[in-house]
């Protein structure tokens, strides 16, 4: 049997694919490029968020960065940044909030958000509002043509109180044409967020046509706290793909 020197050398090795979380984990590593020492942060929830948390605790630790100041978005990321030893403080007394990093659940083409599946949309949308830079840390998966597009829940925090009521007005909103709406569940009972309020999650066939009409419609109804449309927000946003990394900015 001969074998040409061809076929003994080596043979290439099939590119490594990385997994979801891999992905989640480079944004997140970039977007922790971005803080610097004496940042008042806006710390998000999720995920890839908590792989910024995670950097940011690490980079503390090794004395690389100093005198941050954390504004958590929920309590799970109160509670991942505590025992990391990330000092912490809210919006009443860290008002002015230099960068906030998180996640999305999609991102369109002008960088607007849904926000909000892993129900801290109303924290999420405060702490980020009042920040200087929102980055967006996802991977490729998040990116659609249109909000709505992923025909995954797109959530409305509402409050309790007749909340059937508030549902239904939210599903026959014209702006919102066509969708359903379903209270989130977390078990047999009604899924309660950090604020004890509901969530009633709208799913879209299509993309929804007007996403700022949408938005400014949703918003309107009385006992609707706040929705996962995040418009005009994103500063930039971080996509890690097979590709590597891809940064966009406003
Ligand atoms: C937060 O976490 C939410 O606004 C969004 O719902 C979710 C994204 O989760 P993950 O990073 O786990 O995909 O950013």
């Amino acid at each position: 049997l001969s074998v040409s020197r061809r076929s003994m050398a080596p043979r290439a090795s099939a590119p490594k694919v990385l997994t979801q979380d891999e992905l989640k984990m480079m944004a997140a590593d970039k977007a922790v490029e971005y803080v610097k020492s004496g940042m008042v942060l806006g710390l998000g929830t999720g995920s890839t968020a908590a792989f910024v948390v995670a950097k940011i605790g690490q980079l503390l630790k090794e004395g690389k960065l100093k005198d941050i100041v954390g504004v958590p978005t929920s309590k799970r990321t109160a509670e991942q940044a505590a025992s990391l030893g990330i000092p912490l403080s809210v919006l009443d007394d860290h008002p002015k909030i230099d960068l906030a990093i998180d996640g999305a659940d999609e991102v369109d083409p002008d960088l607007n958000l849904v926000k909000g599946r892993g129900g801290a949309l109303l924290r999420e949308k405060m702490v980020e509002a009042a920040s200087s830079e929102f980055i967006v840390v996802i991977d490729e998966t998040k990116l659609v043509e249109g909000l709505g597009g992923s025909q995954l829940a797109m959530p409305v925090e509402i409050v309790q109180f007749c909340w059937k009521y508030n549902a239904e007005r939210l599903k026959n909103l014209p702006e919102v044409a066509g969708c359903e709406a379903k209270l989130r569940m977390d078990g047999d009972k009604p899924y309660v967020t950090d604020n004890s309020n509901y969530i009633v999650d709208l799913y879209f066939k299509t993309p929804i046509k007007d996403a700022h009409a949408a938005a400014k419609a949703i918003s309107s109804l009385e006992g609707v706290v706040d929705h996962g449309l995040f418009l005009d927000m994103a500063t930039a946003v971080i996509i890690a793909g097979a590709d590597g990394i891809t940064v966009k900015t406003r």
